[in-house]
This record gives structure tokens, sequence and C-alpha cells, in this order.
């Protein structure tokens, strides 16, 4: 671990909640549309058969009624058809409409007891620099933004907010236990979504790298400069100042963890994930592990050495593994959230 680093990061101890999300919204995401008055849902189909008649399977169609006008997107919900009492239940944002889909074990996640809830973001607005379209269409007239309005990332956040509103009105779902999964730029968005609503569980950021996890001072692979210069639409126009002068952050990503603070945020890494930078990952865990403790609580829980393929930290708040191979939810990643949670429950 690049100790050196670690001792001369920006520190967010003595800032509040409040003070750290400013700071990544000012300077790196760009500040979010309000929340709606309103969110309703509609149910377009529902499939009582699913998983062998283990699930149902529904599709709802989510309405967001504000003051810029009404926004409507799709959002599959899948639960047991078996349950004694409420379940937990993970929102997903993924990157295609499909289930079952390749980042999603459907069927495994049903038969570990867990619900879930899960939207295309694209649904939400296009993955480019395009912002006439859904949501993006309705809060940016032309399509401008200023310099710290949200880019792209913000408002797929805003749509995982929108499903957690949703589910709290969902009979059949525990509340407090509703945790929000996404992987590489939808890891990022998941850990920005757990930031901004304390009623998230947990935030799981599968291999979400430069600029989700990863530290961004000294990063292998991905940098500010190249993230930057392939996808501004990302993030607010702000954030273009420091693509060639990473040392002038007044933060680094340890900030996006540490704001998830109360609750629970978890960071999956892949060994072969050299792009992402598995090495960064981890120390933007041991650095936040310190803010968690000055809220009073575990933090970090790790053994004091460097992490190999395998490795499963699930003490703390601040959970972590590193799965060997390359840049991919797999369904090891997701039988460790199940086992983290599970752990947290004390089973
Ligand atoms: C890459 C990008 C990464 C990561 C990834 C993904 O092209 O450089 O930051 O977000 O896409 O989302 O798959």
């Amino acid at each position: 671990m690049n100790k050196n680093l670690l001792n001369r990061l920006p520190m967010p101890e003595g800032m509040s909640k409040s003070e750290i999300i400013q700071v990544l919204l000012s300077e790196e995401y760009g500040f979010l549309p309000g929340p709606p008055e309103k969110v309703s849902a509609k149910e377009e189909s529902a499939e009582e058969q699913f998983c062998a008649g283990k699930a149902v399977l529904k599709k709802l169609l989510l309405t967001c009624r504000a003051e810029y006008g009404d926004f409507t997107f799709p959002v599959y919900f899948i639960y047991p058809t078996k349950r004694e009492k409420p379940v937990p239940c993970f929102v997903h944002i993924n990157f295609r409409d499909l289930i079952p889909d390749r980042y999603l074990p459907i069927e495994e996640i049903i038969d570990s007891g867990y619900a879930v809830l899960y939207f295309c973001y694209q649904d939400v607005t296009s993955d480019d620099g395009d912002f006439t379209n859904g949501l993006a269409g309705l809060i940016y007239p032309e399509g401008k933004r200023t310099k710290t309005q949200c880019g792209k990332i913000g408002l797929w956040a805003w749509a995982a907010g929108r499903v957690m509103d949703h589910a709290m009105t969902v009979p059949i779902l525990n509340h407090g236990k509703i945790s929000i999964v996404g992987h590489s730029r939808l890891g990022k968005t998941a850990l920005l979504a757990g930031a901004l609503d304390e009623r998230f569980y947990c935030a799981f950021s599968n291999d979400s790298g430069c600029s989700g996890a990863a530290i961004s001072r000294e990063k292998r692979g991905e940098t500010i400069q190249r993230i930057f210069q392939v996808f501004p639409y990302w993030f607010c126009e702000n954030y273009g100042k420091y693509a060639e002068n990473v040392e002038e952050l007044p933060f680094d990503q340890h900030f996006l963890l540490a704001a998830n603070a109360p609750h629970r945020v978890y960071v999956a890494s892949a060994s072969e994930d050299s792009w992402a930078d598995p090495e960064h990952e981890y120390l933007s865990c041991v650095a936040a592990d310190q803010y968690y403790k000055s809220c009073g609580l575990k933090g970090f829980v790790h053994p004091d050495r460097d992490p190999v393929p395998g490795d499963f930290f699930g003490e703390g708040e601040i959970g972590y593994h590193l799965r060997a191979g390359t840049h991919y939810l797999s369904r090891e990643d997701w039988q460790r959230y199940i086992q983290y949670l599970n752990l947290a429950d004390g089973n």
C-alpha cells in the first residue's frame, strides 16, 4: 500500500456530511435536480411463475411528478414468492434491461431471499453528451448545463433515489434493508446515490475505478484527464479543471465513501482490472476508515497488509473484496454482497 500517498491525502475529518457532499457536487458530479413531489407506479405486466415459480417478475412504470415536468421510466421488480417477513432488496442500476442478464444472477439472488428493483440506466437518459433526451431533456432547456449542474452520473443517481422512493411504499420489502448496486460507471453512480440518500442501507460499487472508489492522485490506468476527455458528460463541467491538476483537488475519492457514512458502503475490486486500479480502490477504503471511526463506527476492518485475490473484509461498515479476474460484475461478486449483508444481520 502506498502509505506516502495515504499520508498526504486531504482528509474529510472535521467536515460535516453535507460539507463533504457539497464539495463532491460542486467540483465533480454537479448538483442534481430536486426530488419530485410525487412518485407513482403503474404495473405494465406481471409474470407470476418466474424462475420456476420461485419469483414474481413485474414491469412497472415509475412516474415522477416535479415542477420541471413529469418523468416516466421502466423499473423491473422481482421478488421471492415464498416470504415469511418483509424481504431485503437490491436496487440494481444496469447497462441493459434484460432479465436474466449476465450481470444479474437473478435466480441465485431470489434463492438467497432477496428482492431486486432493477432499471436500465439509458432509460433515464442516454450515455452520451446529448442533454436533450429523457430526464436531461426535462431539466436542461436546450440541453445546456451550467458549470456545476450535474452530468449523467448525477441523473442516473437521481433515478436510483426515485426507485428508493417507490421501494419505501412496497409493504413486502424490508425498508431498512434496501441497498444499491452498480458496476463500473454505474458503480460510480451507486456510490453517489448512496451518499445522497441515507435511506440506502449499503451502497455496493463494483469495479468503479476512476472517479468512483479509486483514489485519483497517482492513479494507474484511467486518470481524471483521460475520463474527462472521453466521458466529460458524466460529470459537471467544473471537474475539467482538475484534468491536468489532480493535485489541486480539494478532496479525493475516499470522500465519496465517507459521504456514505453512517450507512454502509462496499468496494468490490477485480485483481486484473488495472484500468480501474484495485490498489487505489483499496487505498480509498483505508483512507475513509478514519472518517467512519470519527463517527463512532467500526469503519474498515482489515489486516495490516495488501489484499490478495479471494480476500473478503466484511466486519465493518466499509466492506471489501478482491475477486480474481477482470472487469465484470460476476455471480461471485453478488455472493460476496449477500455474504456481507448476512454477516451484518448476524447470520
Ligand atoms: C470505461 C471507463 C471506466 C468505466 C467503464 C464502464 O470505458 O473508462 O471509467 O466506467 O467504462 O463503465 O464500463
